[in-house]
């Protein structure tokens, strides 16, 4: 059994997967939820009829996989924490950077697996699935239990294919650069991905990943600022046609993950006292929009 936290894009792609691997799921709801999605995947259309479940039930086995926003990760842990058993392994699957301290801490016993997805999907209304790009996936344990090799199994087969990270936190934060980058870029210029391959982004592109860069080296992760560069060039490129989620949560005036993207980059130079005015300045410009509509 999968329980999948909330009914988001990501979410209602997770219950696509259960249903084609005849998985059995539900999604925990808050609201009332549609009972029909219509899903429009690269190859087909079909109706998805979503198996729900109210958020007050108790949940004993199988992944609890969090699909959300990153800034909802914490808030939906302290909110379902008394309901979950200490085997139940958690599954974190959001963009940008999360307190883990703070996660090991509200869960002392939980298994808990990180995972982060260049799956592209989003919903054209309340009752629509569209996937616009099959993606990969890169996972790791953040704290494991010997016994989880049948979870990480199941897990692999959802947004496949699915690579397997001892160091999950040097993939954490190369995903965390490229979202530094095309995240706020995209939003602040209001453009398509494919916009920030054109040359007046470049010395940005170039600040935010030098950055970026030296903040890794500095906690002990090995990385080049050239590597971090060329990493965003590929996917600006491969995505060349979609619209952020950061852009796409301005245009339609929600909540940007910012504090976990730049914020989190502006936060560790603070704390490591490297200065990051690049990302700072990105930072400060997604603030202000948000502040003429939130
Ligand atoms: O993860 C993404 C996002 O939009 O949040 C990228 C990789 C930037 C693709 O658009």
């Amino acid at each position: 059994m999968l329980t999948i936290v909330g009914n988001g894009a990501i979410g209602n792609l997770l219950a696509l997967q259960c249903h084609h691997l005849q998985f059995d799921y539900r999604i925990v709801v808050r609201n009332q939820s549609p009972s029909e999605i219509r899903c429009q995947t690269v190859h087909q259309q079909e109706i998805l009829r979503p198996v729900y479940q109210r958020s007050s039930d108790t949940i004993e086995q199988g992944l609890f996989i969090l699909p959300l926003k990153a800034y909802q990760i914490i808030p939906a842990i302290g909110q379902f924490k008394s309901q979950l058993s200490a085997e139940v392994p958690l599954v974190l699957l959001h963009n940008g950077m999360v307190d883990h301290a703070q996660i090991l801490e509200l869960l002392p016993n939980n298994p808990i697996l990180v995972a982060t997805t260049s799956y592209g999907a989003f919903k054209p209304q309340y009752d629509g699935l569209n996937v616009t790009g099959i993606g990969a996936t890169q996972a790791g344990w953040l704290r494991n239990s010997d016994d989880n090799l049948g979870y990480q199994q199941v897990f692999e087969k959802l947004l496949p294919p699915c690579s397997w990270h001892k160091d999950i936190l040097q993939i954490l934060w190369r995903k965390l650069a490229v979202n530094s980058v095309i995240n706020p870029l995209t939003a602040i210029h209001n453009v398509a991905n494919g916009e920030l391959a054109k040359q007046p982004y470049r010395s940005t592109i170039m600040g935010v990943t030098k950055e970026i860069s030296t903040l890794m080296n500095a906690v002990n992760l090995a990385v080049t600022q050239q590597e971090l560069f060329a990493n965003c060039m590929a996917i600006i490129e491969k995505t060349a046609g979609n619209y952020s989620s950061m852009h796409q949560d301005v245009q339609y005036k929600r909540k940007t993950e910012i504090e976990n993207i730049s914020g989190y980059v502006v936060s560790q130079g603070k704390q490591l006292s490297i200065p990051v005015p690049f990302n700072n300045e990105l930072f400060e410009q997604v603030k202000k929009i948000e502040t003429y509509y939130l």
